[in-house]
């Protein structure tokens, strides 16, 4: 199977932690969302990433989905998400609170990023950060104890946080989430997000 997208995409590397946690090999397509649009288009209707091609030529869209598919490929007893109840419902609230995080600080990245500067919002992009800062401060109120697995809750949790520190590094003061720095120092220190770490984020900036 291969894997569409880079890894600066943090829904591009939350599928990619998760094949290699699961153990399921992949091949990596690292063409970008920007630059070869009509490419990704092809693959996606909505030219965005990640997309994974399975063996039989099936294309899966949507980070989601494709987890999903993972998790049902591994089993009950390995999928990275709860099978039900309340483990289930707590780890999908901490994951749409990170993946909630990814769009609101991706959207003021792509506006501060890739707008024209004169066509910049700064209300707008304000407004963006606070929501990507409210996600991250109720993630940090969660419990991460040491002992737990690792689950889809902790790699979107660290992959979003990845991403932020990346892009906008003014939402992560050092100190101030220190549960969460102690959650990526122990996902970033695993084989699975050290062969998928992004050093610099690839989007086409603008003035
Ligand atoms: N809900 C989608 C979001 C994917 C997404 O936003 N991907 C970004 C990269 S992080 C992208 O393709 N951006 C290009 C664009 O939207 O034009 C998922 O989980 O896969």
């Amino acid at each position: 199977m291969i894997l569409v997208g880079q890894y600066d995409s943090p829904f591009v590397r939350r599928v990619a932690v998760s094949l290699r946690v699961l153990g399921i090999p992949y091949e990596h397509d690292t063409r970008s969302v920007f630059a070869d649009f009509d490419a990704m288009r092809k693959l996606n209707p909505l030219g965005r990433i990640p997309s994974l091609v399975l063996d039989d030529g099936t294309v899966l869209i949507d980070s989601a989905a494709i987890l999903d598919h993972l998790d049902e490929t591994a089993g009950p007893d390995r999928a990275l998400l709860p099978r039900e109840g309340a483990a289930r419902r707590d780890a999908l609230r901490r994951i749409a609170l990170a993946t909630g995080a990814i769009d609101k600080a991706g959207a003021a990245n792509y506006e501060r990023l890739i707008r024209p500067s004169t066509l910049r919002w700064p209300e707008w992009i304000e407004r963006c950060r606070t929501q990507a800062r409210g996600a991250i401060e109720a993630l940090e109120a969660e419990p991460w104890p040491e002992s737990a697995r690792l689950d889809q809750a902790r790699i979107t949790t660290a992959c979003m946080l990845r991403y932020v520190a990346m892009t906008d590094p003014e939402l992560l003061p050092p100190g101030r989430y220190p549960a969460l720095e102690a959650l990526a120092r122990r996902c970033e220190a695993r084989p699975e997000f050290k062969a998928t770490f992004p050093a610099e984020y690839a989007v086409p900036r603008q003035d």
